[in-house]
């Protein structure tokens, strides 16, 4: 018999034993099936316990991931509102490096319009410009894609002494991948004339966020994006169309984008100029562009349960905002001495990199750090380096190095 008959054979004799299954189907197994399949939740269905019904999607009851408005955390809300419009990534929650959609942090001057029609929407492409364009979404869509991993991270993200846990210190930043089309494809359409030096983004929201981006990045990495993490932008991150300046500081990034207009200099706003810029403080008016290297311990981390004794395996995420993650070095003496963390994955340029280094906790009182080191050989700087770089001007990126203390009980703290 050739092998192609024997499997014939094979086949012939479980077909006959499934048909005989069917045929003496056990009652149990065939009333569940029937009854459940026009319901979504069936109690005491196939699992015997449906107590609490989840809709589909859902994260289980015992995961508590959401994001944390800023005013619960203590913070003033950074554009001065009552109402708190900001919220912030559980940081501590995260696994690997995207962050969920719902999960990311917000960050605004109102709130969020929620009901833009992608059906009305328009994004107009205007200034010095041959032929101004007018877009809908669906013509958008029909140009060629990219799907590209990038971190955001807003100007206040920032280690401070007041903040006590690993969301307050760090949870105004987060990364997605943001599908959409270049800018530069826009742009050239649109023909830019001789002359133009920045663009202006400009937002569909009422308060209305106007950002200058210099020529030379509007034309390289910059994305009008459509969607975020393979379903279209929400509402809070800026649906139906938002900005995506790979590695500069979250203010860039402009939501509800409606224009972009091809300039021959920055065109003052007023958010740009009141929150964004070193105006009023000192010297001339100067736009912050690409972020530093920056990084996080977020396992042990101050917020979390108290650490046991023994081994653990100290993770974290890194990024920059002019290039990859090459190395992130840890200490776990307080900066007496450092190793390198092993990367997780791949390292994406302007995108989180998760690191993690195992070590044993002998139970004394220590201080962890981590700094992350970039493809452009940049070192992530200490809080003395920082402030005394930043001394006459107002420190756009807040990415001097994290420092936490385990006390003998195991408890985590702020050692900023
Ligand atoms: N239209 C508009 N876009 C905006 C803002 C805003 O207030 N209005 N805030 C900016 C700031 S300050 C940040 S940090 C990022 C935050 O993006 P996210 O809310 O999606 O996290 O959006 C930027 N884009
Ligand atoms: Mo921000």
């Amino acid at each position: 018999m050739s092998a192609r008959q024997a499997g014939r054979r094979r086949f012939i004799k479980e077909g006959a034993a499934l048909a005989g299954l069917a045929a003496a189907a056990p009652a149990v197994g065939a009333q569940t099936l029937v009854s459940g399949s026009s319901r979504t939740h069936v109690p005491g269905g196939p699992h015997g316990q449906a107590e609490h019904p989840l809709e589909f999607g859902e994260r289980s009851r015992f995961v508590r991931a959401r994001r944390i408005p800023i005013t619960q955390v203590g913070h003033a809300d950074m554009h001065g509102d009552p109402n708190g419009y900001d919220a912030m990534t559980p940081i501590d929650q995260l696994t690997g490096t995207i962050t969920p959609a719902d999960l990311h942090y917000v960050s605004q001057h109102q709130n969020a319009p929620e009901d833009i029609d992608p059906r009305k929407h328009r994004l107009l492409i205007s200034g010095m410009v041959d032929r101004p364009l007018i877009f809908t979404l669906d013509e958008l869509k029909r140009l060629p894609s990219v799907s590209r991993i990038h971190y955001i991270e807003c100007i206040a993200n920032r280690p401070s002494a007041r903040d006590q846990t690993l969301n307050q210190v760090c949870g105004m930043v987060a990364c997605s991948e943001w599908t959409g089309v270049l800018l530069s494809v826009l742009l050239e359409e649109a023909g830019v004339q001789d002359g133009v030096t920045w663009v202006l983004g400009e937002s569909a929201d009422k308060v209305g966020l106007g950002t200058n981006i210099p020529f030379p990045k509007a034309m390289d990495d910059v994305i009008v994006a459509y969607g975020q993490n393979g379903e279209p932008v929400r509402p809070h991150q800026g649906f139906p169309l938002r900005l995506v300046v790979p590695g500069f500081e979250g203010k860039y990034h402009v939501k509800w984008l409606k224009q972009v207009r091809a300039l021959d200099r920055p065109y003052p706003t007023y958010w740009e100029q009141s929150h964004f810029t070193n105006y009023p403080h000192r010297g001339p008016l100067s736009y912050y562009l690409e972020q530093g290297p920056k990084s996080v311990i977020t396992f042990p981390a101050a917020g979390r349960d108290p650490l046991e004794r023994g081994f653990n395996m100290i993770s974290g995420l890194a990024w920059s905002g002019c290039g990859a993650v090459s190395r992130v070095e840890v200490s776990t003496d307080g900066g007496q001495t450092w190793k390198d963390a092993e990367i997780e994955g791949p390292a994406l340029r302007v995108a989180f990199t998760r690191f993690q280094l195992p070590w044993t906790w002998d139970g004394q009182e220590t201080v962890l750090l981590s700094r992350c080191i970039d493809d452009q050989d940049q070192v992530q700087p200490t809080a003395e380096e920082h402030s005394a770089f930043w001394a006459h001007a107002r420190p756009p990126h807040g990415n001097p190095i994290q420092p936490w203390r385990i006390t003998s009980d195991g408890r985590i703290h702020n050692a900023f």
